[in-house]
């Protein structure tokens, strides 16, 4: 069978208003993760590594830092015409007004996909911190004949209210979908659990283009409220099970169909602790299944200094004492005498003064913390200066840039 042609269309406009300050001035999708990664990397590595080249990323406002690091991080090809990972702003076809929801900006961009006459269209969210690959799911979307297909896996039923969730027959078949249900329905035999969308849709390319026209039509907005919903009734629809996703080079310890919706400072913030240890839950390092990023031209990590225990620390960074433990360190943060770190995410370009105290805080970037600043033990304290989350981490928001001289 010819390879069908597979083009994507990424939503990267999510405003991420949970993860407030951290998307003050940039939309979620560019978000920092892990020691050197943006959201972002996570779903544009899994369609490059799935073969999948051809990739439209549609953003919304605050889209500059997005744009920007697409740019640097993200020119896959200036020869081939159908490899590209192309930035796409609102063009407004509908009206005065910018996109207002998902379906609706893929409706706005239909031309794009009439352009391209692929014979698959992957419509993938940017949010989400995991390894997948999208051949797998192509390959079951075609064996199922399907007009439309669904990526879903296992959420704890407290959960369930934050998701799509599904119902499917023994063939697959969505027989059901409540989009964020306050009662979430269990999966049959496990009642712990429910089947969760995760946002990554494939449809017949026709399917898809009628389905936005007809929605539109109806002055619906959202893939998730109103076209799967909808499309369920009159197409076939089926969900691919995650948890049947193989990656190569993916070892004994990693958690299994591991994906993490990282919308707010908990999830956020734990899931960069999955990245720590001899043997974490997510592995960055897979050089099978690689998480491409920007490249930093700046020189390696330098430890002068201080004791330091299962911490990631990104390059140009410089410790010059202290005891710092299960911390996420980014790029060009110096790191003086005496500083206890603990739990932390540091990002880029911070400077943590002497003797302060830090612990399970978030870092923003171009920050100066001042010799001797105490964060995470005095919450009434850190309440009047920063922004705390319902579980206390407290998130220090971005400096401003130019502030900071590293060295
Ligand atoms: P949510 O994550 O709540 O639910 P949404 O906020 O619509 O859905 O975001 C989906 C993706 O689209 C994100 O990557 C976001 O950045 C992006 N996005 C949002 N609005 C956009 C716009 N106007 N233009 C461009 N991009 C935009 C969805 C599904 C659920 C599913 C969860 C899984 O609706 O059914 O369970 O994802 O996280
Ligand atoms: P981030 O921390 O998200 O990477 P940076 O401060 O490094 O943000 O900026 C990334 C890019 O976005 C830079 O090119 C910068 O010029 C641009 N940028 C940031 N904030 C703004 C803004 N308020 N208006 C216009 N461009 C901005």
């Amino acid at each position: 069978m010819a390879i069908p042609k597979v083009l994507a269309i990424v939503l990267a406009g999510g405003e991420g208003s949970r993860l407030n300050p951290l998307t003050a001035e940039r939309s979620k999708p560019a978000v920092p993760f892990g020691g050197r990664y943006r959201l972002v990397d996570f779903v544009l590595s899994n369609l490059v590594n799935s073969e999948i080249h051809s990739i439209y990323l549609l953003v919304q406002y605050k889209s500059q830092s997005l744009i920007e690091h697409v740019r640097r991080a993200w020119s896959v090809s200036n020869i081939i015409a159908d490899h590209f990972v192309t930035v796409v702003p609102p063009q407004m076809r509908g009206g005065p007004d910018w996109f207002q929801g998902t379906a609706d900006a893929v409706y706005q961009n239909l031309g794009l996909i009439e352009h391209h006459r692929p014979d698959i269209v992957a419509v993938f969210g940017a949010d989400h911190i995991y390894r997948m690959d999208i051949s797998q799911m192509v390959q079951f979307h075609l064996d199922h004949q399907a007009d439309m297909t669904v990526a879903a896996l296992p959420v704890p039923l407290d959960q369930g209210h934050n998701f799509g969730i599904i119902t499917p027959d023994n063939s697959s078949r969505i027989i059901d979908f409540q989009e964020k249900p306050a009662q979430p329905k269990s999966i049959p035999g496990d009642p712990q659990h429910c089947l969760s969308s995760m946002g990554n849709y494939l449809f017949k390319t026709q399917v898809l283009i009628d389905a936005l026209e007809e929605a539109h039509a109806r002055g619906e907005k959202d893939f998730g409220h109103d076209v799967l919903p909808k499309l369920m009734r009159t197409h076939k629809v089926c969900t691919y099970d995650f948890t049947s996703n193989r990656i190569p080079g993916v070892k004994a310890y990693e958690e299994s169909a591991y994906w993490r919706d990282v919308g707010n400072f908990e999830s956020y913030h734990a899931a960069h602790m999955d990245l720590l240890g001899l043997e974490p839950r997510f592995d960055t390092f897979n050089p099978d299944w690689p998480i491409y990023s920007d490249h930093y031209f700046g020189p390696e990590a330098r430890i002068i200094n201080g004791e330091i225990r299962n911490c990631i620390i990104g390059g140009g960074s410089v410790v010059n004492g202290g005891n710092i433990r299960n911390s996420v360190i980014r790029h060009e943060v110096m790191i003086e005498p005496d500083v206890d770190i603990q739990d932390c995410i540091i990002m880029d370009y911070c400077v943590i003064g002497r003797g302060s105290r830090l612990r399970g805080a978030i870092i923003g970037r171009y920050n100066l913390i001042e010799a001797d600043t105490v964060i995470g033990y005095h919450p009434a304290s850190d309440r009047e200066h920063y922004h705390i989350s319902p579980s206390g981490i407290v998130v220090v928001p971005k400096g401003k840039r130019g502030q900071i001289r590293v060295y």
